[in-house]
């Protein structure tokens, strides 16, 4: 393997990312077929790509090229397969000991796996006795509520609905998801303030706005689409605003693949306007120093805030009386960088706010949404054509899944909804989180884990405990496309449910079915595969869950095995049950889908009182740490990103392009300046070391990279650095794990 640092000067797209799509399209095997697979992706015939969650234009345009989601679609379409005769041979021992990409690497699986503790491997089983073992367990448990079900934003609307029926009809509300440890502040922070969690814009207020405010967020390796939007926007003009502490190369410099004179003349197109590299966690503070400068001058959409909002008094007050040196040391930008991005917001009439993961995963993540919606409201950018509130999500259906009822919080009417529709009384109780299903473990709480998709024990925090957790566990069982670390770290008794992807060909009794997804913007379209399944005794993921209820809920009045024959017939119950989805199955079938609405985009407040709420909130205090301790060597912030070559916990390779990484995962981005304050040097091998109140963790061998980040701010990859965050480590009231804030220390390897 090619090991390498360099500078990465290059813009992002261009000939490297055709270049690495079609060395993956090599790589797994699917080069004949894979083109064709590939014309489907975001066809109005085809299926939803299930990379990223950022929509289409319409739906047709002709094929969106995007590197991220080739490597995608060719991780799902490989023609590699692990079946039994590979685990035949090997011990789960043994796989426990090869790394994550190798697990991706073995392909496909095609048999529903037992795992057997005499031999240490998993053999097969046949999917009845499957679904009868599951039942068993459940139906023994003293309570409903020692059972949690997870689910991964890469279910399609129609199993998740069959989900969290059969789990509430099982008599709980544990849906723990992956939503938890993403977008969940973004979800907290908007509900209270707007009344809906979900971004108020569409695609194409993209063409309409004059400032494009990115906050947190690579969406050169995580939404490569998102830069043909944001270089159309540039092209005309639209200011470009990024906050980020890494200088991302998507943000800055962008070539599109598919603009041939582009590519032919080796041209490429700015995308930042102005480029703020301001602290971990900064965001806040910069935010209320954007505010601050705003009141002053008094650039303000006055009838918007009399007509639409309560709460101004309160927060011009507030901001009035926080002093700029605090602003400026707790953002780490300089008073005129502050005033000079709140005057680009200012001199704009249609300002779209973005952001990702930058900002969902600290402490104070709530109160940093919250300031940036303040931000929008002041100047009326909500409800407005071009302007407006944008979390990008970050699994392809992570929003429908939430739309359909994975939450372990439901809300009365939706529940009232779906008791009323299947004739049964949901709990009422809420379930448990990601966070609080691990605790839920360790205590013995919790006994069986089911996980629809998503690999739980590499993308939880506290990697050690997370794993003491599952393997605590009474039954564990995962319903999965290929393998992964959650299968080997296994409760007492284990099964892997394998399933169809995307890509693949669903044929039921009722024919060939496509499934459902809705994007980022709240685009509702039909995705159906066109592959022909990897392996025969593949089940669909509805199919799974109703097979598991028929198995599980004997008494059930819901005709489980009926409404998967054919998937409009979950989609009619859906169309009963949850908001918007009047006329389901008609409206979906129009080519491009349909459009959920957005209250808040219409101006109508479901909040309390009927107003959109300024809300309040002091700096997060992130130079003071009281939780790390005070252990030898300088205290570091260290925020976990995604390479160019993984999906979440999913490693493709040992590359990151855009940030002139080769051949390695296990390196530690620092500043140059700190570097030599720690008389350390750049490819010098370093443990880091995570002080929290609980005690010490530790993660060995990361490679110092020099790197434009600024001093005291760290930057490593997930799911490597997990151990690293504690559990007890989370957003307040959203509770999702700091994975972008961990307090850290430096020390040299042995071993250098
Ligand atoms: N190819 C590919 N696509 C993906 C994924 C993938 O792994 N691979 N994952 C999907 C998922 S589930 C999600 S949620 C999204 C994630 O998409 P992103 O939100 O882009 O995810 P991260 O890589 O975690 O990057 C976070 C960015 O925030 C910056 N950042 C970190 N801390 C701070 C901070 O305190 N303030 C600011 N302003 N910036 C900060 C980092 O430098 C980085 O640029 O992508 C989705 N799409
Ligand atoms: N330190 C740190 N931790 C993080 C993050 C971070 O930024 N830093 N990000 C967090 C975020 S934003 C998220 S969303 C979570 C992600 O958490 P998860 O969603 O749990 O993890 P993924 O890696 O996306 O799951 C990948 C697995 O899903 C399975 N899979 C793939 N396709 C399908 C399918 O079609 N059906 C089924 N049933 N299974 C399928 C495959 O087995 C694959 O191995 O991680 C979180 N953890
Ligand atoms: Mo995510």
């Amino acid at each position: 393997m090619k090991q390498r640092i360099s500078l990465y000067r290059q813009p992002a797209g261009g000939w490297g990312a055709l270049k690495s799509s079609l060395q993956h399209l090599r790589e797994q095997k699917v080069a004949g077929l894979g083109f064709n697979t590939l014309l489907h992706t975001n066809q109005p015939d085809g299926f939803d790509c299930p990379g990223c969650a950022w929509p289409d234009k319409n739906h047709h345009s002709s094929f969106e090229f995007c590197e991220n989601g080739v490597k995608a679609v060719a991780a799902e379409a490989t023609s590699r397969r692990v079946g039994a005769d590979f685990f035949a041979v090997h011990t789960v021992e043994w796989l426990m000991a090869q790394d994550d990409f190798s697990l991706e690497a073995l392909g496909r699986l095609t048999e529903p796996l037992r795992y057997d503790t005499a031999s240490d491997r998993y053999l097969p089983i046949a999917w009845d006795e499957a679904f009868q073992l599951v039942a068993r367990h459940l139906q023994a448990l003293a309570s409903p509520d020692q059972a949690a079900f997870y689910t991964s934003g890469r279910t399609s609307n129609e199993a998740a609905f069959l989900y969290q029926l059969l789990v509430r009809e099982f008599g709980t509300n544990n849906l723990p998801d992956c939503s938890n440890m993403c977008h969940e502040s973004s979800g907290v922070a908007m509900t209270e303030q707007i009344g809906i969690g979900k971004g108020t814009v569409t695609l194409d207020d993209f063409d309409q706005a004059q400032a494009i405010f990115i906050f947190g967020q690579n969406p050169g390796t995580n939404h490569p689409r998102m830069l043909e939007a944001l270089r159309a926007a540039a092209r005309r003009g639209c200011r470009i605003v990024v906050f980020n502490p890494l200088r991302e190369r998507g943000l800055e410099r962008f070539t599109h693949p598919q603009d041939a004179w582009q590519m032919l003349s080796g041209g490429s197109s700015a995308i930042a306007s102005n480029y703020y590299q301001l602290r971990i966690g900064g965001d806040l503070a910069t935010v209320k120093g954007m505010i601050k400068a705003l009141l002053e001058g008094d650039r303000l959409d006055r009838t918007f805030i009399d007509t639409h909002t309560r709460g101004f008094t309160e927060l011009a007050a507030d901001i009035a009386a926080q002093p700029w040196p605090e602003l400026i040391a707790e953002s780490g930008l300089s008073e005129a960088q502050i005033r000079e991005a709140a005057a680009i917001y200012a001199a704009s009439d249609a300002t779209i706010c973005t952001w990702g993961m930058g900002i969902t995963q600290h402490k104070h993540s709530v109160a940093t949404i919250q300031m940036l919606v303040n931000l929008l409201l002041l100047g009326g950018n909500i409800g407005k054509a071009g302007a407006g509130a944008c979390p990008v999500r970050g699994h392809s259906n992570v929003q429908g899944d939430r739309t359909m009822g994975i939450n372990e919080k439901p809300g009365p009417a939706f529940l009232d909804r779906l008791g009323k529709a299947f004739d049964f009384a949901p709990p009422r109780v809420h379930g448990y989180d990601v966070v609080g299903s691990i605790e839920a473990m360790l205590a013995g709480q919790l006994k069986v884990f089911i996980a629809l998709g998503g690999n739980f024990a590499a993308a939880t925090p506290d990697t050690v405990r997370s794993w003491q957790a599952l393997q605590q566990c009474e039954l564990t069982v995962h319903i999965t496309t290929k393998l992964n670390r959650s299968h080997l770290v296994h409760g007492k008794q284990a099964l892997i449910l394998p399933c169809l992807g995307r890509t693949e060909i669903d044929l039921q009794a009722g024919g060939i079915q496509g499934i459902t997804v809705e994007d980022s913007m709240s685009m509702v379209h039909l995705s159906a595969g066109i592959n022909p399944p990897a392996a025969a005794a593949l089940l669909s993921e509805p199919v799974i869950v109703a097979r598991l209820a028929a198995a599980t809920l004997p008494a059930s009045k819901t005709p489980w095995l009926w409404m998967v024959e054919d998937y409009d017939r979950i989609r009619a119950k859906i169309a009963e049950v949850v908001e918007g989805f009047t006329d389901f199955n008609a409206r979906v079938r129009v080519p491009g889908g349909f459009y959920l609405g957005n209250s808040a985009r219409e101006r109508r407040w479901r909040t309390e009182g009927d107003k959109a709420r300024f809300m309040v909130h002091p700096l997060a205090g992130t130079g003071r740490d009281e939780d790390a301790g005070t252990g030898p060597g300088r205290l570091f912030k260290l925020m976990t990103v995604r390479s160019h070559d993984q999906y979440n916990t999913t490693v493709y390779g040992f590359d990151d392009r855009y940030r002139g990484v080769s051949g390695h995962r296990r390196v530690c981005f620092i500043n140059p300046a700190d570097l030599r304050a720690l008389g350390l040097q750049a490819g010098q091998w370093v443990d880091i070391r995570s002080q929290w109140r609980d005690g010490e963790r530790l993660a060995k061998r990361f490679l110092l990279v020099a790197y434009d980040i600024p001093a005291g701010c760290l930057a490593s990859y997930f799911p490597e650095t997990n151990c690293l965050v504690p559990l007890s480590s989370f957003a307040d009231r959203s509770r999702t794990p700091t994975s972008k804030s961990i307090s850290v220390r430096l020390s040299p390897s042995a071993e250098n």
